[in-house]
């Protein structure tokens, strides 16, 4: 067993039941002109962390833990995107619609594809989803169930959408899971620190929280 010095206690895990799930650090929520910066958001928020994401993600591939990348998008048909989702609102731009990296979050389209500094290397998974959780119609369960990892470190943005729902979705599945900090982020950064807040509380209810740093030392 192995520990990290974690929030709000140490977090305990056997590396061989450990794996790391980023989520969608792609290219229309972190690059100008994409999805996120139509939505009116500063997206250098998001950027700003892309080094941190990739020490994490060296930090394992030193250790050879298992990797999952997600990335949020949908078919060209729209047809796993409900309209409740497409056409919430009054935004300049909606998912499908032919944005300046390609249609919005559509599969295979350049924006929809992880930041080129993030990108996948062979043998780490990337698993498009088309809902905020990462186990929503997605292969995730049995994907972790084959490898018989029980405990989960997590990363990406936004930190209080898709990676709370991850977690959450994860912790009513049975996993143990551990957000690293400086290596997640919110358009708004009073969510990401509610965020962070929320999943400490009452005795790490959601999980634990922990620096790259932190999380680098005990892979080492
Ligand atoms: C959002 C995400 N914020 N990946 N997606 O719509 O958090």
């Amino acid at each position: 067993m192995k520990t990290i010095a974690a929030q709000p206690f140490d977090f305990s895990f056997d590396p061989a039941r450990l794996a790391l799930i980023v989520i969608d650090m792609q290219r229309d929520f972190i690059e100008p002109g994409g999805f996120g910066a139509t939505l009116g958001n500063d997206v250098r928020l998001l950027s700003a962390i892309v080094p941190t994401v990739g020490r994490l993600l060296e930090a394992f591939r030193g250790a050879d833990l298992p990797i999952i990348h997600t990335r949020e998008c949908h078919k060209p048909d729209l047809s796993d995107c409900p309209p409740a989702k497409r056409l919430r609102g009054k935004p300049s731009m909606r998912i499908g619609d032919p944005g300046t990296m390609g249609r919005i979050l559509i599969a295979g389209e350049p924006g929809a594809d992880i930041v080129p500094e993030l990108a996948a290397k062979p043998g780490e998974i990337v698993l498009d989803k088309p809902g905020k959780g990462a186990f929503y119609a997605t292969p995730l369960g049995d994907i972790l169930a084959e490898r018989g990892i029980t405990h989960l470190v997590l990363a990406g943005v936004t930190t209080e959408v898709c990676v709370q729902t991850t977690m959450r979705e994860a912790n009513d599945r049975g996993f143990e899971c551990l957000l690293a900090e400086d290596a997640t982020e919110s358009y708004f950064p009073e969510f990401k620190k509610a965020a962070l807040d929320m999943i400490r509380a009452q005795g790490a209810i959601v999980g634990w929280t922990a620096t790259v740093d932190q999380i680098a030392e005990a892979l080492r």
